[in-house]
């Protein structure tokens, strides 16, 4: 059933100019965040069709950052903390500890979070539905490692002790880091480990060359790579990244009440355990299946994945073509165990006679884990627009193309800024409709008039350092130069697109009270009536 892709690794132009610029990566993944930091997934049909396990390029990846250049050779990770025998170690002295090996399905805590920016913006880029993969994963266990340390096995793990985890990746607020409970780390079951190889290779620089944390169950926020420190503490890491990153606010907390009023750091919102969740890979986005194609008996065969967390099994996965008044049980395939729990994704899918589309609008899909848990219905927006679960839901439209009859499936969205998808169509028309009274959401828009300047792409180009940096997004020309040092995203975010077309960067990660900071700095429009028409 698998049909592996060919690894075809290469620099991509796209990364040239930035601190990436040393890593090969597949050309096919779907960038999200414009040219850095890298933030990708594979498109959902390419993502099925590898099968179980995802060979490493065509894996998600979630970096912050640029990535570290780190080496095997020099490489160390120290362990320390409330320990009694602290210790430094090098790749070569963890690569000679006994192992354990697995698959495991990683999964980001923004997975599906495109369909949350169609409903309102979210503070987060636009994952699709493919966040999330499944590699064969070596190394050896934290408990091991902190029992070398000194932490003993019958310690008293008091409810106050963590082990605090951090890379070496210097992000614009500091360190990437988080923590679990002693308690977790400790335990022999929860497969805990610092990981050094990937589908029997050592791991790739996107993926946290040479180590990383690898902790089943949970999202893949916590599964710090680049790491070089593992510290026993009485607090959860003091990471910011810890505190304002995979959380689930409630629904009426926006960022500036989330701020104001702290709700960072309530306890109850932090995510670790995957929530149980599916997808519809079969029919694709845009498949079109002509009615002179089908027989009175023909087949279709739908397909997808589902996951939960916490290592709950996938007990069934089920289809409605009739808006929920009867559901279809699909079979399940590679429900993979490991000591009575499943670290991994389901495959799931369902024959079912192709005319009943015809009397469908709409295929749905849910899932459900042994306790019991199933899918919301409907979607429930927060801020960091995570762990979106609700049912996954295709639009199926007959379309009449001259004497043809055709289907055509209709995802909600498209991943990044690909356009297509009902989710997304429905929201452009609120948009629109909105527009009239709404004018200055756009501030820059509403501010922009016919006498300005113009200026040329050749001349932008021009102002293209730190002490002189123009950039041009969605046509309109900023000068950035004063805004540089104190940019919350960092200053080399800003410099590798100084005089260029950054709109696709910019619109992927920015607020609206970012843009309309942007608008200060407005100081034209972009010239391009000399560019051939498309
Ligand atoms: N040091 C470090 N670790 C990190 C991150 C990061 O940016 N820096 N991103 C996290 C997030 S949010 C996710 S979802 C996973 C993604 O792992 P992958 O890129 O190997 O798929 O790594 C996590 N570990
Ligand atoms: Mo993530």
């Amino acid at each position: 059933m698998a049909e592996q892709t060919e690894v075809l690794e290469q620099i991509d132009p796209r990364d040239i100019g930035t601190p990436d610029n040393w890593i090969p990566r597949h050309p096919e993944l779907i960038r999200l965040t414009g040219k850095h930091p890298f933030n990708c997934e594979a498109p959902l049909p390419l993502l099925l069709k590898q099968g179980f396990i995802t060979p490493t390029s065509l894996h998600y990846v979630r970096n912050h950052g640029p990535v570290p250049k780190l080496s095997w050779d020099t490489h160390k990770v120290v362990i320390d903390g409330d320990v009694s025998n602290p210790l430094t170690l090098s790749m070569d002295d963890i690569a000679k500890l006994p192992y354990i090996e697995f698959p495991l399905t990683f999964c980001c805590a923004g997975n599906r979070r495109k369909e949350q920016n169609m409903v309102k913006k979210t503070i987060g880029f636009n994952w699709g539905a493919a966040a999330v993969s499944t590699a064969i994963w070596k190394g050896v266990p934290l408990r091991y490692i902190l029992q070398l340390a000194g932490v003993k096995n019958d310690d008293n793990y008091e409810k106050t002790r963590y082990v605090c985890f951090g890379g070496t990746d210097k992000l614009p607020n500091g360190y990437y880091g988080t923590s679990i409970t002693l308690k977790w780390a400790m335990d022999e079951e929860k497969d805990v480990m610092l990981a050094y190889e990937i589908n029997g290779k050592r791991l790739t620089p996107d993926h946290g060359y040479p180590i990383r944390m690898i902790i089943p169950g949970i999202i893949g926020g916590r599964m710090v790579k680049w790491l070089d420190k593992i510290s026993v503490t009485n607090k959860e890491s003091d990471s910011w990244y810890h505190f304002h990153d995979n959380r689930v606010l409630p629904p009426n907390v926006d960022a500036e009440r989330a701020n104001k009023e702290n709700w960072w750091y309530i306890p109850n919102y932090i995510i670790y355990d995957l929530n149980v969740n599916s997808a519809i890979a079969a029919p694709a986005h845009d498949e079109v299946i002509p009615f002179s194609s089908f027989s009175s008996d023909s087949e279709y065969t739908l397909r997808g994945y589902a996951y939960s967390g916490g290592g709950r099994k996938i007990t069934r996965v089920e289809v409605t073509l009739d808006d929920g008044k009867t559901w279809l049980l699909s079979d399940l395939f590679d429900l993979e165990e490991r000591n009575g729990r499943t670290w991994c994704w389901t495959f799931w899918s369902l024959k079912i006679p192709t005319h009943s589309f015809v009397r469908s609008s709409e295929i749905r899909v849910r899932a459900w884990d042994c306790s019991q848990n199933t899918q919301p219905e409907n979607l429930t927006w927060n801020l960091m627009g995570m762990m979106n679960n609700c049912h996954y839901r295709v639009k199926i439209h007959v379309i009449t193309y001259g004497k043809d009859v055709v289907l055509r499936f209709e995802h909600p969205t498209q991943a990044g800024n690909n356009p297509g998808g009902w989710m997304v169509r429905q929201h452009e028309l609120e948009q629109k409709q909105s527009a009239p009274a709404n004018a200055p959401a756009n501030a820059s828009k509403s501010e922009s008039s016919s006498k300005d300047p113009k200026y040329t792409m050749e001349q932008v180009k021009q102002h293209n350092n730190e002490k002189d940096c123009w950039i041009i997004i969605d046509k309109k020309v900023y000068d950035c130069t004063k805004f540089i040092p104190i940019h919350p995203g960092g200053t080399t975010a800003i410099l590798i697109n100084a005089g260029t077309d950054c709109s696709e960067e910019f619109n992927a990660i920015h607020s609206d009270k970012a843009k309309k900071r942007l608008a200060t700095f407005y100081i034209g429009d972009l010239d391009d009536s000399k560019r051939p028409k498309l």
